[in-house]
């Protein structure tokens, strides 16, 4: 199966363990064909055609684009088909789906069995964060999609030669993944779709998917395996954006992070003009000497939903998608070879190819649903080297110095637009307090309140209570960032209160509060902007008269709404085993300071102005 010009390249890296893992699953799947890519220009041009070759994706007219579209019931990450692989008496949260590791793995290992027949095994190696770098870790992907490995090609950085620097070691993570049975090119066994996570030996399969937050193991897959080596040791692996705040004519960059649920404005936010981007997704972070808080990327690349990236709300990455470069789509709309998706500004076709097929306006769906022109999940995927506001850090080996850090969701009710922390615990139990509706990044019903942690709860491997511990023990052991929360979502009769473009004000705002450059009203929540600043702000950058009633309506404190949000959060606790004090004494305070506000007030809602006499 595999001839002697991919043997010697295997060879070549002096590691048995990876040749066991190669032995081990082509035995399994029975591919007919190896081939073993290095990551050198001559391997990526075979999976750029193999792509074609294959069918999996298919050219568009700008030079470079191509479309790839997965099957009607494999749109988003899938939860349900997700497991945590456990023995014994090991538990988890129970937010978290678990299985029996051994059941598992006999069923999954029984659905492999030959999944490969007449197809091409194709082996990588990646490096998760820059080369040469402490925070790195060395990963191994196998696969039969072309499109699994063009995807990887261009998100994550090629670590053929990082794996011939590990004398063998076996600390690396692995990937093996099979998209199964095909009909019109996309997985047909959806019934039979399997994504397992076994921590145990730093693996994870995946079967009869291609939707790549299912099948790319070095996203959430890898992330996962991250999470759980992260939680055993001293650093944090973490659900965020990284992005170089640069406010005009001050000469200065301040590197901002940010956690939000999926589809909830993370990348959007690292993408704001006049700003610098590091990353979208997935970072590292670490201690440096200094006893400061440092990130790297993960990731070089973006796996972006393209729903409302539109010349107005999203004007560089409008940009990037309209011009020549190498770039997958993925379950947008196609005709006439050109691309379209919900909320471009733009007049969409009335018929063309999408993810159901062909299709025609008011086509209905095999399970009864209106089929949309575009998924609302459909995807980009680029370099970020290819936006011309890639930061110069991207790949810096030592990552950049975090001096903010955001926690953000969809929140229409109860949170302001933006709001600091009082110190470190106080932002960890805002990030414990995270809660947002669901959104089509994953399957199942979307507007539903979720409470989501850090935004990371539909990848957490380790106990909730183990999660927050180690977030207390970081910040207590650094000198920690700033925390602040943001909602883009709030509403009132239904309407967003905000412009999407309002979250560059705050960002300012963020940034000119870390450099003491602007005062803040003290509430029972934490500090808001004072209007006079927002003002100044809104003027200077988007030349708008920002009004008194607008900074009331969106900074008003709604107690019993907080209150209730409180209540809700306790409740998830208390069901939690092992949670740290810290948390639940913040809990308490917060309560407190609530309850006081509207003693005083006599109040439900209370003007940020009332708090501002203070
Ligand atoms: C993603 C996700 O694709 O979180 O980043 O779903
Ligand atoms: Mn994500």
């Amino acid at each position: 199966m595999m001839d002697e010009k991919n043997r010697a390249k295997l060879d070549k890296l002096n590691n048995q363990y990876v040749i066991d893992i190669v032995e081990r699953y082509s035995k399994l799947c029975k591919p007919s064909k190896i081939t073993v890519l290095t990551g050198s220009e001559e391997d990526k041009n075979y999976i750029r055609e193999l792509v074609f070759k294959n069918k999996e994706e298919a050219r568009l007219s700008t030079p470079g684009h191509s479309v790839h579209f997965d099957g009607y019931y494999d749109q988003g990450r899938d939860k349900e088909k997700t497991k945590v692989l456990l023995s014994g008496d090991e538990r988890l949260s129970k937010s978290i789906n678990t299985g029996d590791r051994d059941k598992c793995l006999e069923e999954i290992f029984s659905l492999m069995d030959g999944i490969m027949k007449g197809r091409e095994m194709l082996v990588m190696f990646f490096c998760l964060g820059p080369t040469g770098s402490r925070f790195a870790i060395p990963a191994l992907q196998i696969t039969d999609s072309a499109y699994v490995a063009h995807s990887e090609n261009i998100i994550y950085r090629q670590g053929y030669e990082e794996f011939k620097h590990m004398n063998g070691s076996k600390d690396f993570f692995h990937f093996v993944h099979a998209s199964g049975e095909l009909e019109n090119s996309v997985s047909r066994n959806h019934e039979n779709k399997r994504i397992y996570i076994d921590l145990k030996e730093n693996r994870v399969f995946s079967v009869n998917t291609q939707y790549a937050g299912n099948s790319v193991g070095l996203k959430k897959l890898a992330m996962r395996l991250a999470i759980n080596k992260a939680n055993h040791s001293d650093w944090l692996c973490e659900h965020m954006f990284l992005m170089g705040v640069e406010p005009e004519g001050k000469k200065r960059t301040t590197y901002f992070c940010g956690a939000f649920p999926s589809a909830c404005g993370k990348t959007s936010t690292a993408m704001i003009p006049g700003q610098k981007i590091v990353g979208d997704d997935i970072l590292y972070l670490r201690r440096g000497a200094d006893g400061k808080m440092f990130a790297v990327n993960v990731e070089q690349g973006i796996f972006g939903i393209i729903q409302d990236v539109n010349p107005i709300d999203d004007p560089l990455i409008y940009h990037t998608l309209v011009t020549p470069r190498e770039l997958i789509f993925s379950n947008i709309l196609v005709a006439d070879n050109n691309p379209y998706w919900l909320g471009m500004e733009k007049t969409l076709p009335e018929a063309g190819i999408n993810y159901a097929g062909h299709w025609k306006t008011g086509n209905i769906g095999p399970d009864g649903n209106e089929i949309l022109p575009a998924h609302k999940n459909a995807r980009y995927t680029i370099k970020i080297q290819e936006l011309p506001n890639a930061d110069v850090n991207l790949h810096n080996p030592d990552g950049v110095l975090v001096s903010v850090i955001i926690y953000g969701g969809r929140d229409p009710h109860t949170s302001p637009p933006v709001v600091q922390s009082f110190d470190w615990q106080h932002g960890v139990f805002i990030g414990a307090s995270l809660e947002s509706e669901t959104t089509s990044a994953t399957i199942g019903q979307a507007g539903v309140r979720k409470h989501d942690p850090m935004a990371i709860i539909d990848f957490l491997v380790v106990p909730l209570g183990a999660y927050i511990n180690n977030h207390l023990k970081f910040g207590s052991a650094t000198k920690p960032p700033i925390v602040f929360t943001t909602n883009y979502f709030l509403k009132e009769n239904d309407k967003y209160l905000n412009e999407k473009t309002d979250k560059k004000i705050w960002l300012l705002w963020m940034e000119g509060r870390f450099h003491n450059e602007y005062g803040a009203i003290k509430t029972p929540i934490g500090f808001i902007p004072k209007f006079e600043d927002l003002r100044g702000l809104f003027k200077a950058v988007f030349k708008k008269e920002y009004s008194r009633e607008a900074y009331e309506r969106q900074f008003s404190i709604k107690i019993t709404n907080l209150l209730e949000k409180l209540e809700r959060i306790e409740t998830i606790y208390k069901e939690e085993h092992d949670i740290p004090q810290e948390l639940f004494d913040q809990i308490h305070q917060q309560r407190e300071r609530l309850l006081k506000a509207k003693e005083k007030y006599a109040k439900e809602v209370v003007s940020p102005f009332e708090f501002s006499k203070n």
